[in-house]
């Protein structure tokens, strides 16, 4: 069955909770059940994840190699400045999708720069908590034309 691995980083934890005028009413918990249902519908299995801690992302992404067959990442601030992630998506070759909740271009200039970029599938960003499932189905037909 197909899996994919979920990945969320630092304070998006806090998703729903505050700045709901950059990244919604929709808490990382609503998030997580949107995602689940769609693999449901979709017959495949997800894995959901979240960490402020960059080295447990980069645990995840590793174990990934013989457990997934894509990554939704979604690296929170570590986007703009990790090249440890960058280095872990290139390790495993497993595909990736990078994904933000908040259109990143229309903020500061720092958030228009990211490491990830570079090694994903593609990017998608500004479309809030509905980004996820875009990104579920962006990354299936991904899969089922290889
Ligand atoms: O838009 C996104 O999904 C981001 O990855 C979110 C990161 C930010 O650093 C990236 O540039 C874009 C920040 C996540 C913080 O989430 C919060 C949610 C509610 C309240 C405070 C922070």
């Amino acid at each position: 069955m197909t899996s994919l691995l979920i990945l969320n980083g630092p304070n998006l934890n806090l998703l729903g909770t505050r700045q709901p005028e950059i990244y919604g009413h929709v808490t990382l918990q609503d998030v997580e059940k949107l995602c689940q249902d769609k693999a449901v519908a979709s017959n495949i299995q997800i894995q959901f994840e979240q960490s402020n801690h960059e080295g447990a992302l980069v645990d995840w992404i590793q174990a990934a190699k013989s457990k997934h067959d894509g990554i939704i990442l979604n690296a929170g601030a570590y986007t703009h400045t990790s090249i440890a992630l960058f280095d872990a998506l290139t390790a495993v070759e497993v595909p990736a999708i990078e994904l933000h909740v908040s259109n990143v271009f229309s903020r500061e200039a720092f958030r228009h720069h990211s490491y990830i970029s570079n090694i994903a599938l593609g990017v998608i960003c500004g479309f809030g908590a509905a980004g996820y499932t875009l990104a579920m189905d962006a990354m299936l037909g991904h899969l089922n034309s290889s």
